[in-house]
C-alpha cells in the first residue's frame, strides 16, 4: 500500500471550479496509486510501502503525477511534500515533523519539481487562473494528449473556451453532453451554408468557429472535474470527422451551383481533413506517443481548417478556403509519410 498523509486545512473545504479543494488533492493522489488520509495535529502512521506526506495546503496542477522516487516535492521554491520509503516508519515516534527532519538528515535529498500552488484565501483567484491554464493541451501543462493544440486553438480558441468552461464548471453538464452539443452546433452551421445568401454564410461561418471553440470545452471540463473517459475521447474525435465532412459537403454543395467542378475540390478537401486526423491518430496508435511532428509542418490542423472556413465565410470566398484545405492538407499528409520514414523513433 502507498499511503498519502495530507495535513488538513480549513481551505480544503472551499470550492474551486466545481469541486472542493479537498477533492482536487485527493483524486490526483488516488490516481497516482495512493490511499489518502487527511489528518489534524499529530497522527498515527500505519505501515506502508511508501509514504507521501503533504504538510502545506496545496493545489496540485500537474495532471499525471509521477513521483520518480524523489524525496522532496517542490514548486516555485516552496516544499510542500515528502516521499519516503517503508523505513520511514522506524523514524516515526508520534511527531511527524521531527520524523521528517530526522529522516532527511539520514537520507540523500533529491527534489522533484511539481506544478502546484500554495493555497491561501488570498491567492484563490490566482489558483483558479492557473487551474484553468493547466487544462490547455500544451507541453508546459504536462499533459500527454494524442496531439498538442494547433496555432488557432492556442492563440484564439482556448482563450474563449476556458471562459465558457469556467462558467460550466459549477453546472451539472457532462463532457459527453458538450461533445454532442458541439457536434449539433456544427450541423446547424453546415445547414446555413446551403441558404446561399451572404448573411446566412456569414452566420454559418461564425457558428462553425463557435463549434471549434466549444470543441475545447468537453475536454476542459473532463480534465477540470476528473471526468475523462475513453468513450468520450473516442466520440470527440469521431464526431469531429463527421462534422468535418458535413461542413465541407454543405459548402461544396453550395459552391457547385456555379460550377460542378467544385465537387472535385470538395472531395479532395474532405479527404485532406480526414487524412490529417488519421495520420495523427494512427501515429499515436502505433508509436504510442504524442504526435509531435518535426520542425517543419504545414499548420492545417482542425482548428486552422475551421478558422479558414470562418474567414472564407466572412470574406465571401469559401472557394479559397476549400482550395487551401485541399491543397495544404494533402501536401501535409504526403509530408508526414516522407518525414516519418526517416524519423529516428
Ligand atoms: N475528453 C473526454 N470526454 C469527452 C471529450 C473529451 O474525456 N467527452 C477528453 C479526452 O481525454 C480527449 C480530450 O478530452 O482526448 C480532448 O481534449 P479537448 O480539449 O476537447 O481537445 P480537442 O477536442 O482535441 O481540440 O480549439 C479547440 C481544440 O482544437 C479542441
Ligand atoms: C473563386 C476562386 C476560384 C479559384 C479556383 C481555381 C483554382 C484551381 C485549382 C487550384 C489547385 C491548385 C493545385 C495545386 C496542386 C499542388 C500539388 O470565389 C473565388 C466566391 O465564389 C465568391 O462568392 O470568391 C469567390
Ligand atoms: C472551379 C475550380 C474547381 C477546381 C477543382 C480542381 C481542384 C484541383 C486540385 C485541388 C488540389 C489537389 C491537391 C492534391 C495534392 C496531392 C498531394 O470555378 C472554378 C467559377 O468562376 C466560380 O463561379 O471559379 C470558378
Ligand atoms: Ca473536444
Ligand atoms: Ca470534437
Amino acid at each position: 500500500m502507498k499511503l498519502a498523509l495530507v495535513r488538513d486545512s480549513e481551505i480544503y473545504n472551499r470550492k474551486l471550479l466545481g469541486l472542493t479543494l479537498r477533492d482536487r488533492i485527493k483524486v490526483p493522489l488516488e490516481r497516482a496509486g495512493f490511499k489518502v488520509r487527511f489528518f489534524n495535529g499529530d497522527t498515527s502512521v500505519e505501515r506502508a510501502e511508501s509514504y507521501l506526506i503533504i504538510n502545506e495546503p496545496v493545489l496540485i496542477l500537474e495532471r499525471d503525477i509521477e513521483l520518480n522516487g524523489r524525496k522532496l516535492l517542490v514548486s516555485d521554491g516552496f516544499t510542500f511534500g515528502y516521499l519516503f520509503e517503508e523505513d520511514f516508519h522506524a523514524f516515526f515516534d508520534g511527531d511527524l515533523q521531527m520524523a521528517i527532519e530526522r529522516y532527511l538528515q539520514r537520507n540523500s535529498i533529491e527534489a522533484q519539481q511539481i506544478w502546484a500552488v500554495k493555497l491561501s484565501d488570498e491567492n484563490l483567484k490566482l489558483s483558479e487562473k492557473l487551474l484553468l491554464s493547466s487544462l490547455v493541451k500544451a507541453k508546459r501543462t504536462g499533459l500527454k494528449p494524442a496531439y498538442y493544440d494547433g496555432i488557432i486553438a492556442r492563440t484564439l480558441n482556448r482563450r474563449i473556451s476556458l471562459r465558457i468552461s469556467k462558467y460550466l464548471a459549477d453546472r451539472n453538464v457532462t463532457p459527453n453532453q458538450i461533445t454532442v452539443l458541439s457536434f449539433l452546433i456544427s450541423v446547424i452551421g453546415s445547414a446555413l451554408f446551403l441558404l446561399n445568401s451572404y448573411l446566412a454564410t456569414l452566420i454559418a461561418g461564425i457558428i462553425i468557429q463557435l463549434h471549434s471553440i466549444i470543441d475545447g470545452c468537453d475536454g476542459e471540463i473532463a480534465r477540470l472535474k476528473f471526468m475523462e473517459s475513453k468513450y468520450g475521447a473516442w466520440l470527440d474525435g469521431v464526431l469531429d470527422r463527421y462534422a468535418d465532412f458535413l461542413i465541407i459537403f454543405c459548402i461544396t454543395l453550395s459552391l457547385s451551383q456555379t460550377n460542378g467542378l467544385y465537387w472535385v475540390l470538395g472531395f479532395l478537401a474532405a479527404f485532406a481533413s480526414f487524412i490529417i486526423a488519421y495520420t495523427g491518430d494512427k501515429y499515436v496508435a502505433v508509436y504510442r506517443q504524442t504526435y509531435n511532428s518535426g520542425s517543419f509542418k504545414i499548420p492545417i490542423t482542425r482548428d486552422v481548417r475551421l478558422f479558414l472556413i470562418f474567414l472564407g465565410a466572412v470574406f465571401n470566398a469559401l472557394a479559397i478556403s476549400v482550395i487551401l484545405i485541399a491543397v495544404l492538407g494533402n501536401i501535409e499528409g504526403l509530408r508526414r509519410i516522407i518525414a516519418l520514414r526517416s524519423a529516428k523513433l
